[in-house]
């Protein structure tokens, strides 16, 4: 039996965002992000490595847009650089920006590829940081001015817009833990910015509907279903605790319009200040949902546990197909759930370019399950349109600087030189519907 068979008009793609892979930080009038600021503050990346060149995308974007092309997928997501098309986040837009994405769009189209955009994945300009970033509500106008110019310059052409990428990483990693940009620690903090950027979607979305924005607009969550290590009281309790900070913290606003009851009481007074009208301008209806799905937790109360039989990509986390099955068929169960794509979903390994070949089995096994695993929802009745495997190239993760590779294409960081790894070609085969069985 072929578990991978899906319908005719399922999008497949790859997915990338701007800040790892453009480079060309200081070129065309761009301005500093957050980004910028972090990497260029000694010791925060652990190869003290930033996106100054990354994959040098804006230079090589009609090499890159064939590369696309020829793996044989139908839809590219990738996200704006608001710093590229504002620089300052707030004053005049910068056209040159602008018409990058214009030919990023048209060179997609050219090509036969659908357009999905990302308006933010969390290169805020750091002029915007500077007068109090995501814990101000006035972050949240510049935002919507920002989505309203964007959604109206590329939205004919696109089929997708989604307002934010993983707004729970911006909030706790960047404002919580500081391992993200900016960098801050500070619980009470890191859920205002939480509110804040859901409100920024919220109101987005009224805008750009306003202004006749054809495209399908939506949010991309990343979940991570909590499991309990036993059925122990106290580790039920902490699984509930850790699901509602991770993933009912943003599902509940954005599809119910209230924040987790058992989450403000846990957070007491570091919860988040909400004014009037915040939650219904929150709750917009979505034409659909992005979920990033990478790994699961198993939660006990005495710390996260880690299964000693299981497989562990590069990053460290755990290999779970079914956990993208659960939580799809979890979401669907529980909530007036729209209709869905897999925005990202894929695995780091320690990859090797050896003899022109990078083989790396283990990818192409992670992809498999994932895949079997969401068609497996499908036909449980999810209404899943399409699924983007994390990422079109190897690129800067983060505070992981150039050690973890993601990408289904190699690249040799010296020379540039991109060459598809064998996940690529089998992905690619996949999609063109020549999957091999056994
Ligand atoms: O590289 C990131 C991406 O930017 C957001 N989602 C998770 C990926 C892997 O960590």
């Amino acid at each position: 039996m072929n578990d991978l068979r899906f319908p005719l008009h399922f999008t497949w793609g790859v997915a990338t965002s701007a800040y790892q892979i453009e480079g060309a930080a200081l070129e065309d009038g761009r301005g500093p992000s957050i980004w910028d600021t972090f990497c260029h503050t000694p010791g925060k990346i652990i190869d003290g490595a930033s996106g100054d060149v990354a994959c040098e995308h804006y230079h090589r974007l009609e090499e890159d847009l064939d590369l696309i092309r020829s793996l044989g997928v139908s839809a590219y997501r990738f996200s704006v650089s608001w710093p590229r098309v504002q620089p300052d986040g707030s004053g005049e837009f910068n056209e040159r920006g602008l018409a990058f994405y214009d030919r990023l769009v048209d060179g997609l189209l050219a090509r036969g590829l659908e357009a999905h955009v990302t308006l933010y994945h969390w290169d805020l300009p750091q002029a915007l940081q500077d007068a109090g970033g995501w814990g101000t509500r006035e972050t949240v106008q510049h935002f919507v001015r920002y989505a309203q110019t964007v959604a109206t310059r590329l939205g004919d052409r696109v089929r997708s817009i989604a307002t934010l990428n993983e707004p729970w990483c911006s909030a706790v990693l960047g404002h919580e833990t500081g391992e993200h940009a900016p960098g801050l620690r500070d619980r009470a903090l890191s859920r205002q910015v939480a509110h804040h950027l859901l409100l920024a979607h919220g109101m987005a979305l009224q805008a750009m509907r306003a202004s006749g924005v054809r495209a399908e607009l939506g949010i991309v969550l990343n979940l991570n279903p909590a499991y309990a290590a036993s059925d122990a009281p106290e580790d039920l309790r902490a699984a509930t605790l850790f699901d509602g900070h991770f993933n009912r913290f943003y599902l509940d606003p954005l599809l119910r319009g209230h924040y987790p009851a058992d989450i403000l009481e846990d957070l007491g007074a570091d919860a988040p200040r909400v004014q009037p009208g915040d939650l219904e301008i929150i709750r917009q209806p979505l034409d659909f949902l992005g979920i990033n799905y990478y790994s699961r937790t198993l939660v006990s109360a005495s710390g996260n546990a880690r299964p000693e039989d299981a497989q562990y990509t590069d990053m460290g986390w755990e290999v779970y197909p079914d956990g993208l099955r659960d939580l799809l068929l979890r979401l669907d169960r529980e909530y007036d759930l729209p209709p869905v794509f897999i925005t990202e979903n894929g695995a780091a390994y320690a990859d090797r370019l050896e003899g022109g070949r990078v083989r790396d089995p283990e990818r192409v096994a992670y992809l498999r399950a994932h895949l079997a695993a969401v068609r497996s929802a499908l036909e449980a009745g999810v209404k899943v349109k399409g699924y983007f495997a994390w990422s079109l190239m190897d690129n800067f993760e983060w505070a992981w600087g150039y050690t973890k590779r993601f990408g289904l294409v190699y690249v040799d960081y010296a020379t540039q030189r991109r060459v598809v790894k064998e996940s690529g070609e089998w992905y690619g085969s996949l999609v063109r519907g020549l999957e091999p069985v056994g």
